[in-house]
C-alpha cells in the first residue's frame, strides 16, 4: 500500500483512498458506533455556550492530557479495536508513534467541523496527524492561512487514510463543511503524538 504524497504551499499531505477493505470499514464502522463512549461536548464561543456540532471521543495513554476547545481532556483507555488500527497505521509510516486518538461522529450531514488547525502546544512542531474515515464520504477543506487564494477541496471516502505533516498545520486550515444532502453518519478518528 502505497500513499499518493501532495506537496502543497508550505505544507504536505498524504492520500491511501484504500487503507481499510469494505468489510473492515463495516466492521470498524458498526464496532466503534457502539462501543465508544461517545459525548456530545459543549464548548464556549466568546462567553456563549453551544453543543458541538458532532460527537467526540478522546482514547490514548493515561498521560495523554490535552487541552482542546478550552479544556483539559483525559483520555479513555485505548480499546482493542483502536489499538489494532493505531499498530496498523504506525506501520505505514516510518518513525510514527502515536499516543492518543481524537474521535469525531458526524451523525450526518448537519454535523460539521469549522475552520482550525491541529497546532496545539502539545503536538509540538510540524505534528504529523493521521486521519482515517468511515461511514459517509464528506468534503474536507483546506485554506492557507495568510495567501487567501489557496484553497483545496478533498473527499474523505470509507476506508481512506489522509496523513497531515511538515508545516501544514502551521499554515493552513482545515474543516469539515455542513453537507445537508448526507443523511448516513461518518466516523473520523485522528491518531496524534501529544508530547
Ligand atoms: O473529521 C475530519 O476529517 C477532520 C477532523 C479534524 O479536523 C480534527 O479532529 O482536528
Amino acid at each position: 500500500m502505497l500513499f499518493e504524497k501532495h506537496f502543497i504551499q508550505d505544507g504536505e499531505y498524504w492520500f491511501m483512498p484504500n487503507f481499510l477493505s469494505e468489510d473492515q470499514v463495516i466492521q470498524h464502522e458498526s464496532l466503534l458506533l457502539n462501543t465508544i463512549e461517545w459525548k456530545q461536548e459543549e464548548v464556549y464561543v466568546f462567553g456563549k455556550k453551544y453543543k458541538e456540532p458532532r460527537k467526540t471521543a478522546w482514547y490514548g495513554d493515561e498521560e495523554c492530557i490535552y487541552s482542546y476547545a478550552g479544556k483539559t481532556n483525559h483520555p479513555k483507555p485505548w480499546t482493542e479495536a483502536l489499538l489494532q488500527l493505531k499498530t496498523n497505521i504506525e506501520a505505514l509510516i516510518p518513525g510514527a508513534s502515536f499516543n492518543s486518538v481524537l474521535l469525531n461522529q458526524y451523525r450526518d450531514g448537519n454535523d460539521k467541523m469549522g475552520w482550525h488547525s491541529d497546532n496545539e502546544k502539545e503536538l509540538g512542531k510540524n505534528p504529523l496527524i493521521a486521519s482515517l474515515s468511515l461511514g459517509a464520504t464528506r468534503f474536507f477543506d483546506l485554506k492557507h492561512k495568510r495567501l487567501k487564494s489557496l484553497k483545496k477541496r478533498l473527499e474523505l471516502p470509507a476506508g481512506s487514510l489522509l496523513i497531515m505533516c511538515g508545516s501544514t498545520q502551521e499554515n493552513w486550515l482545515h474543516q469539515i463543511p455542513q453537507q445537508k444532502t448526507v443523511k448516513e453518519p461518518r466516523i473520523n478518528l485522528t491518531f496524534r503524538r501529544v508530547i
